[in-house]
């Protein structure tokens, strides 16, 4: 059998770690026997959106939907493109149209990164952030009146559906039944009213059937100070939309380096493909450069060969990059040293072994 895989590598520093996630995940293909194909696109770029004017081709849905997954690289070039254009015109249409209403983003001190807290040891920090992926505050329902004069306003909707919400929220107590048995909810019910008590109701609610859960929530200013003065007290952490971006940005900061930090957007009933990419960006700021950390996405394409049944090579990716990062011989410019993003992808490649 072979898994179809449709590769697009985006924007800015997307174009540059990615050739080191395929070159990882073909090297554990070959190793452990996978059938894979891959089929590039160039779209959900600005380059794409300079020559057509849109970010995607009309028929994106029907060009997709058939492969078994998609590996995506980074999307935003805000020079090009203001950023909630090319952000709406490109992943969140694949996160919606696919219905990849789960974001998984694992958080991880990994050996031979240097934690930014002092005492810190791999093992201390090990959890995983289920950020709700299709609704919330990522709504595209509101409107400018008055515009360009000083009534000028502006409204914004958070949506927040009991399917939706019921779904992630149910999806991260099982995913903490099988972890450590304990779930910790972001919220903000004190400032936000009608959403945020909803959104507790909700996961009140529905802990009835996981008894053996241990359940905490906390307002979202107070539990982004936890994260980063107590990582270790976390195992899954269940957020909605902007909640769960902000904090697994934050996770990933608090073990060294978001370029190590991946992401799965994921279809769980699988009638659509789910989305693999790394948490960070497309970082105009480096991108060009070569230096970027090619671990988050080389991580993605893991998490991409586990959802795809191959949980054995997904594993030895993994422990190949723990083995490189924790010999520290090279290391990308984020992480203390000067190796290339090239440089660190071929390490790691060269690490896996069945
Ligand atoms: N690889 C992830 C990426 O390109 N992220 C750009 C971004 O701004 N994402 C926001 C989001 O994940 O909702």
């Amino acid at each position: 059998m072979t898994h179809s895989i449709a590769v697009i590598p985006g924007d800015g520093i997307g174009t540059e770690v990615m050739p080191e996630g395929l070159r990882c995940v073909r090297r554990a293909a070959e190793l452990f026997g996978i059938g894979l194909s891959f089929e590039e696109f160039d779209f959900a770029s600005a380059a794409y959106w300079s020559k057509h004017g849109q970010m995607l081709p009309d028929n994106w849905f029907d060009t997709l939907k058939d492969f078994d997954a998609l590996y995506f690289g980074a999307v935003g070039w805000p020079e090009t493109v203001p950023d909630h254009v090319s952000l709406w015109g490109s992943l969140l249409q694949f996160r919606r149209g696919f219905d990849q209403y789960v974001s998984l983003r694992p958080v991880r001190l990994l050996p031979g990164v240097p934690a930014p807290l002092a005492g810190r040891v791999p093992g201390d920090i090990d959890f995983v952030v289920v950020r709700e992926n299709t609704e919330g505050e990522y709504s595209d329902i509101g409107g400018r009146i008055f515009e360009g004069t000083d009534r000028e306003a502006v409204v914004q909707q958070t949506v927040m559906t009991r399917t939706g919400v019921d779904r992630i929220v149910r999806y991260a107590y099982e995913l903490a039944e099988r972890r450590g048995k304990h779930l910790t909810s972001a919220t903000k019910s004190n400032g936000i009213s009608y959403s945020m008590p909803y959104w507790d109701e909700r996961v009140a609610a529905l802990g009835a059937a996981h008894p053996d859960v241990r359940v905490d929530k906390f307002h979202i200013d107070i539990l982004s100070a936890h994260f980063v003065l107590h990582p270790d007290w976390f195992d899954v952490v269940v957020a909605s939309n902007l909640f769960g971006d902000i904090l697994s940005d934050l996770g990933p900061a608090c073990t060294g380096t978001i370029g190590v930090a991946p992401s799965g957007n994921i279809n769980p009933g699988g009638a659509h493909p789910s989305l693999f990419e790394p948490v960070h960006g497309s970082a105009p700021d480096i991108a060009g450069q070569g230096i970027a950390n090619p671990v988050g996405q080389i991580w993605a394409g893991a998490m991409m060969l586990d959802h795809l049944g191959h949980a054995d090579a997904a594993a030895a990716i993994v422990d190949a990059f723990e083995r490189v990062l924790a010999r520290g011989e090279v290391r990308t410019p984020d992480l203390g040293g000067t190796a290339t993003c090239t440089e660190l992808g071929r390490e790691i490649a060269a690490a896996i072994t069945a």
